[in-house]
């Protein structure tokens, strides 16, 4: 069983920042002492008061606390501007690149970037927004939605971005969840030449938060939108007044820099809290050695500021460095499927990071798409969110990087700021599939699901799970420490539980399984199903729902969905439909299922438990292992689940 390998090209290791013998050193160094390793690495950004301690965590249930160069004082936006001021005042800090392809391309220098930005944190304040409190931003991929986050990191307010795809509910929860004094959005958000009415959605979600939310609005379109006197206000004229500067505020390394919602196995999103300066640590030395960026690079990161890959690999970790970060407005496909690589060409992009999703989508319409373009200054590929199949990354090699550059495919959550497990270009030989070995400073293990025990052999299979911290990690759940311990540390003592199952091959290579918990990943988006379920028996129709995952073809897994219906109550297509859209307005279109299936009963237990790994098995389609059937209250439900199955690929 010998996988293909990719060693770097000598030529590329030789230029690299670390190269194979590198990362041994600083690997080994990184976990033998990390208070030696991190005092040193921290450094990496600008202090106010430099920190004397370094690191200060504890992983034992009951005593959790993550704490990184705790007495150290800095502020984040002035590490991402004004530090790069002197030497780079008239680079390109960001590319905007609009939906619309004919739209001009706007290339806003870190000058620039400060002068918005502090416009942008003087409007805050005269809103009323101080440190500590919550900003909730709700904006299309447009530079305002970066300004708004480095407004916030300015003056200490605490920002927490919603996917502009969740709807008007998923807005307020999360409004109402971390008790923000303001919701900041736009008009209307084109993507793919059509548009969503982000500010109707606020309208609506601000109906079930308290009145005193303020509502500012960016007019991007220029689109009508209602207006109310008193609640709502333009931000652009309100920046055009503002003065050009605001003092960046000292603020503690622990200072929450911003929350973030995710999904997890209960129906309830966490409030994922991260920290100013070991995040800002992390995502700006990951983003560098990941990719191997070097100084004038230019770097596109094509997913979304809604999602933590945007936080930390468009906005914090490039801005960090001094790069050129580009912001891409539109979708792959739009006006069609060479708008990726039409882009890379014109902005002569250097390192080039998506998800397999995308590549799968791409691949679909063929190589001519891409084959077009001239892609030659690509020099590294990046791959997040899934697993990514061979045939994709074999794709994205050949007709993307054309078999010259590395990819990075980087395994990390929403919860650990920065990847954890990766290549690092210039240092390790790729196995398509695997995201191969940790990062400084990360002690993956690899425990026996059921004993908790961890497996020392170097070949293993079981749950993913980290033996120690790491300066990007989560320090809490907004409001709930507990859940925090209990989601992270309550299942295996001593370890942080990364929800992921994985296997270890003899060359120490760890190679993704996907979820062992209830999450399913549509997308490289993070999904609960129980959040599904919960929307669904949410309608009047609905008795029953269980949720689970299947294979998708572009997608990685779909959502597949069983549902009992209300006595009485005839199932239909347009039932089947008014479902579909039930689901999108409750949590939002990432979220609609892709299979619906009529189930006049579940499979449960005698004491009422839905058995899932019968769902599971009948959704992908491979009923014939279902295992031990007997323990259910009425076997026959499977019978009727199997005839009447939905996907039958
Ligand atoms: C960054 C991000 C996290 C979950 C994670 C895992 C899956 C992410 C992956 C990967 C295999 C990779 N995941 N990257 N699986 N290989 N390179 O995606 O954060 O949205 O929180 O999702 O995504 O299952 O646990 P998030």
């Amino acid at each position: 069983m010998t996988e293909p390998t990719y060693p770097p090209s000598e030529e590329f290791a030789k230029a690299a920042h670390i190269d194979a013998a590198k990362y041994e050193e600083m690997y080994k160094a990184s976990v033998q002492d990390p208070d030696t390793f991190w005092a040193e690495h921290g450094k990496r950004i600008d202090w106010i008061k430099p920190y004397t301690e370094v690191k200060n965590t504890n992983f034992d249930m009951g005593e959790v606390e993550i704490h990184w160069f705790r007495d150290g004082t800095l502020n984040v936006a002035a590490n991402c501007i004004d530090r790069h001021l002197a030497k780079r005042a008239n680079q390109t800090a960001i590319i905007f690149v609009p939906d619309e392809p004919g739209d001009p391309v706007q290339h806003i220098t870190y000058a620039e970037l400060h002068e918005k930005v502090n416009r942008f944190a003087n409007v805050l304040l005269s809103q009323g927004v101080m440190r500590g409190d919550r900003v909730v931003i709700y904006l299309p991929m447009i530079p305002e939605a970066a300004y708004a986050m480095l407004a916030c990191a300015r003056i200490g307010a605490i920002h927490s971005i919603v996917f502009a795809g969740f709807s008007a509910d998923g807005l307020a929860n999360r409004i109402n969840d971390c008790g923000a004094k303001v919701v900041i959005t736009a008009d209307t958000a084109p993507r793919g030449g059509r548009k969503t009415n982000l500010k109707s959605n606020t309208d609506a979600a601000l109906l079930h938060c308290s009145d005193k939310v303020r509502c500012m609005v960016v007019k991007h379109t220029g689109d009508q939108t209602t207006w109310i006197d008193g609640r709502d206000v333009d931000v652009l004229a309100l920046m055009e007044h503002a003065s050009p500067d605001c003092p960046a505020r000292e603020l503690e390394a622990e200072h929450p820099l911003f929350i973030l919602y995710t999904s997890g196995s209960t129906g309830k999103p966490k409030g994922v809290v991260h920290s100013s300066g070991g995040y800002l640590v992390y995502a700006s030395m990951t983003m560098e050695y990941t990719f191997d960026y070097h100084e004038g690079d230019i770097f596109w990161c094509t997913a979304d500021v809604g999602w933590v890959t945007g936080h930390s690999y468009i906005v914090y970790g490039p801005l960090a460095n001094g790069a050129t970060t580009v912001m891409f407005e539109g979708v792959p496909t739009y006006p069609d499927a060479g708008r990726f690589w039409q882009v890379c060409q014109d902005l002569k992009v250097n390192q080039f990071y998506t998800a397999p999703t995308a590549i799968r989508a791409l691949m679909g319409q063929g190589p001519e798409w891409v084959d077009k373009y001239d892609l030659s200054s690509l020099k590294v590929l990046g791959s997040v969110g899934e697993p990514i199949n061979p045939e994709a990354w074999n794709w994205y090699n050949d007709h993307v990087g054309k078999g010259k550059c590395p990819i990075v495919d980087t395994w990390w959550q929403t919860e650990t700021g920065g990847h954890l497990i990766t290549p690092l270009p210039g240092a390790t030989p790729l196995k398509p599939g695997s995201a191969t070995r940790p990062f400084f400073g990360v002690q993956p293990v690899i425990l026996e699901p059921e004993s908790g025990k961890e497996i020392d052999t170097t070949e293993a299979e079981g749950v993913l799970c980290l033996k120690d911290s790491w300066p990007g990690q989560m320090r809490t759940v907004w409001g709930d420490h507990q859940r925090f311990q209990d989601t992270y540390f309550s299942h295996y003592k001593g370890y942080y539980f990364s929800g992921d199952g994985c296997r270890r091959d003899a060359d120490g290579y760890y190679w993704i399984t996907g979820r062992v918990d209830d999450v399913i990943n549509v997308s490289g988006h993070r999904m609960g199903t129980a959040e599904v379920e919960s929307a669904l028996v949410a309608h009047a129709d609905v008795a029953e729902a269980a949720v689970v995952g299947y294979p998708h073809e572009i997608k990685g897994q779909g959502i597949y969905a069983y549902v009992t219906l209300m006595n009485g109550v005839e199932p239909s297509d347009e039932l089947r439909k008014e479902l579909e859209k039930w689901v999108r307005t409750e949590i939002g279109p990432i979220a609609k299922p892709d299979l619906i299936q009529w189930s006049p009963g579940l499979p449960k237990t005698r004491s009422g438990k839905i058995m899932r790994r019968i769902l599971r098995k009948i959704a992908e389609n491979d009923y014939g292992s279902l295992g031990d059937t007997s323990t259910l209250a009425d076997p026959s439900v499977v019978d009727d689940l199997i005839a009447n199955r939905m996907n039958k690929g």
